[in-house]
């Protein structure tokens, strides 16, 4: 992420102030928990693709920065919650907020960043931003709930899997871009397709991660969640669509009784990999980036646009 930090350094370096000053609080034990959570922050990513998408329209302003915080603010609240509703004690190699507070917690911490948010744009009167990241939460929660409801059914519909991802990831990033240009282009069309640029970057940011939880690299987060969840991901759909009847069964009952022990995930696993179904969602992933760089490369060479290039490679190439 080289070029993209290096375009937009000092504007990075702005941000960071504005978010910490965004989730202060008169609460000590919140203000602690505020402390863990910027402590421990993540890659970035989506407010840097709120300041690229601004920054490939005009220049960085003071709603550019409210809109990445607002964004981060948002994302943070998601990850907070969504530990609790995957019972996952690590985030980011790190305890999750569930793990060391406990969910009753953890909940509220996330509801306290979830309206920190919302009231940063709608005291400063960016009701276009707030819009559209409202909107972005809501489907959201409706795609974790759709994950839910399919999981319980083990369904394996593909296509139900893209809808699910669409919503709980693909959102806020389309969200991200969309804010991000809004706050400097004029241009409708332009907005549009960068918000479209953003949703296609989401879905291959989240089949890289659902790819990550067969794997072995160290992301910090533990692999095999996902069967323990009898969350049914991409390499897995496709692995249940398209191997003998007797291993699809095998792994049917896994998923369904034997989630919880380890050599049985451990077994998943490898006839995932077997069945090709790594390859199969690592292309499917390709194909989204493919989409979102020729949306890109709609808009006129940059140094900017060369820069969410590279972060969109990142995504799909990252090891963590
Ligand atoms: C990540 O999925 C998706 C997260 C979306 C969570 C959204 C929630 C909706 P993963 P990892 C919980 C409601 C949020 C509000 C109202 C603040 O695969 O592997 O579980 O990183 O991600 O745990
Ligand atoms: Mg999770
Ligand atoms: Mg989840
Ligand atoms: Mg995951």
């Amino acid at each position: 992420m080289k070029l993209a930090k290096q375009v937009i350094s000092e504007e990075l370096a702005r941000f960071e102030i504005h978010f910490r000053e965004s989730v202060k609080s008169r609460v000590a034990l919140l203000d602690r928990i505020m402390q863990y959570i910027v402590k421990r922050k993540g890659k970035q990513l989506r407010p840097m693709f709120v300041l690229l998408s601004a920054r490939l329209g005009g220049t960085i302003n003071e709603s550019t920065y409210r809109a990445a915080s607002l964004v981060e603010l948002l994302h943070t609240a998601t990850l907070v919650h969504d530990d609790v509703v995957d019972d996952s004690l690590e985030r980011r190699g790190f305890f999750s907020i569930n793990a060391l507070w406990k969910n009753k917690i953890a909940v509220l911490v996330g509801d306290y960043l979830l309206t920190k948010g919302l009231l940063l744009s709608l005291n400063n009167k960016d009701h276009r931003v707030l819009e559209i990241l409202s909107e972005a939460v809501k489907l959201m929660s409706e795609g974790e709930l759709l994950q839910m409801e399919k999981s319980r059914k083990l369904n394996l519909d593909e296509s139900v899997y893209y809808e699910i991802i669409n919503g709980k990831t693909a959102s806020l990033l389309a969200s991200a871009c969309s804010v991000g240009a809004c706050t400097t282009f004029d241009n409708e069309d332009d907005i549009e397709q960068m918000r479209l640029f953003g949703e296609k970057v989401g879905m291959a940011f989240q089949i890289k991660d659902d790819l990550f939880d067969y794997g072995s690299a160290d992301v910090g987060k533990p692999t095999g969640n996902d069967i323990k969840e009898k969350k049914l991901t991409l390499p897995l759909i496709y692995t249940l669509n398209n191997c003998s009847p007797e291993l699809r069964r095998k792994l049917i009952y896994i998923i369904k009784n034997e989630n919880q022990e380890p050599e049985k995930v451990r077994f998943v696993i490898d006839a995932v990999a077997q069945a090709g179904g790594i390859r199969y969602a690592t292309e499917k992933m390709f194909g989204y980036r493919d989409e979102a760089l020729s949306i890109l490369h709609r808009f006129p060479a940059s140094e900017v646009r060369d820069a969410l290039e590279e972060l969109v490679r990142y995504t799909t190439d990252r090891n963590y």
